[in-house]
């Protein structure tokens, strides 16, 4: 069994979407600030955007989803979670087995010396420095930027191979992932997914189960 999960996985966790009418920061768009050039010309911007999901996301607990993944995993031979989400709620959860393949806003890399480490702190101020002196930056995927090639290969393969695939929360719109179901559908997985709304693959898959995650997900794992 493989999941996908997205913003909508977190949602009830009160995290806003990145696409929901809340939006995510004042009003920026996160397409103006996760994205390297806006790192290149205002990382105090960019890392106030971040200390706030930072803050955030310290002060809230992971929902019952994010817990039923966790059942589901540990009652199931061969399970793999793929999460587009940055907020280290799945790994919190107790998730194992886990593809974190955009990143996680916890940890941080240099820019200079590319040592990466997890700091948890809710604050980073505006311009943290590595102890080599380069600033550090969020180590999570920005538009424009490639996944990490392995962690992409991986997800392809189990894609592939997965004889059922739950998509949870996603909006399916940001690619490479967002074409990793059709991946998965076209050989031959059975496909369900889990969305308050409709989505580019709702009129493709087996299964469409409209709700909240948060509500769904336990009831479909009992
Ligand atoms: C790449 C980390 C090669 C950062 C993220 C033009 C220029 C440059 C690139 C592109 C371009 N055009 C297209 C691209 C490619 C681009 C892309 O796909 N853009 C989209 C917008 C068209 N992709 C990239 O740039 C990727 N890299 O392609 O490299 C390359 C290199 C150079 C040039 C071109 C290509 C990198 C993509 C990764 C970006 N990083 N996150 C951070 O988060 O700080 S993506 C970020 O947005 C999230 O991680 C997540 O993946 C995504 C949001 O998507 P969702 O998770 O689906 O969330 P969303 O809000 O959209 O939807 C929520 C869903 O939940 C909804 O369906 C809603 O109905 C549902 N929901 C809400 N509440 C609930 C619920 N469901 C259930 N229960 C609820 N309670
Ligand atoms: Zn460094």
């Amino acid at each position: 069994m493989m999941v996908i999960t997205g913003a909508g996985i977190s949602a009830e966790s009160g995290i806003p979407t990145f696409r929901g009418q809340d939006g995510l920061w004042q009003n920026y768009s996160v397409m103006d600030l996760a994205t390297p050039q806006a790192f290149a010309a205002n990382p105090e911007l960019v890392w106030a955007f971040y200390n706030w999901r930072r803050n955030l996301i310290s002060q809230i607990k992971e929902n019952p989803a994010h817990q039923a993944l966790v059942i589901l995993e540990e009652s199931l031979p061969d399970f793999t979670l793929v999460t587009q989400n940055v907020d280290g709620l799945h790994q919190r959860a107790g998730s194992k087995n886990l593809i974190e393949i955009h990143g996680n806003l916890w940890r941080v890399k240099c820019s200079k010396c590319h040592q990466r480490y997890i700091d948890m702190s809710v604050d980073m101020g505006t311009l943290p420095l590595c102890k080599c002196g380069g600033l550090l930056r969020p180590d999570v995927v920005w538009f424009g930027e490639n996944l990490d090639h392995q962690l992409l290969q991986r997800t392809e393969e189990i894609a592939q191979k997965c004889d059922v695939l739950l998509v949870i929360g996603t909006s399916c719109s940001v690619y490479p992932m967002a074409a990793i179901p059709m991946l998965a559908k076209n050989r031959g997985a059975f496909v369900a997914e889990i969305n308050i709304e409709e989505t580019p693959l709702t009129a493709n898959i087996d299964i469409t189960i409209t709700g909240k995650a948060g509500e769904i997900t336990p009831l479909l794992v009992k």
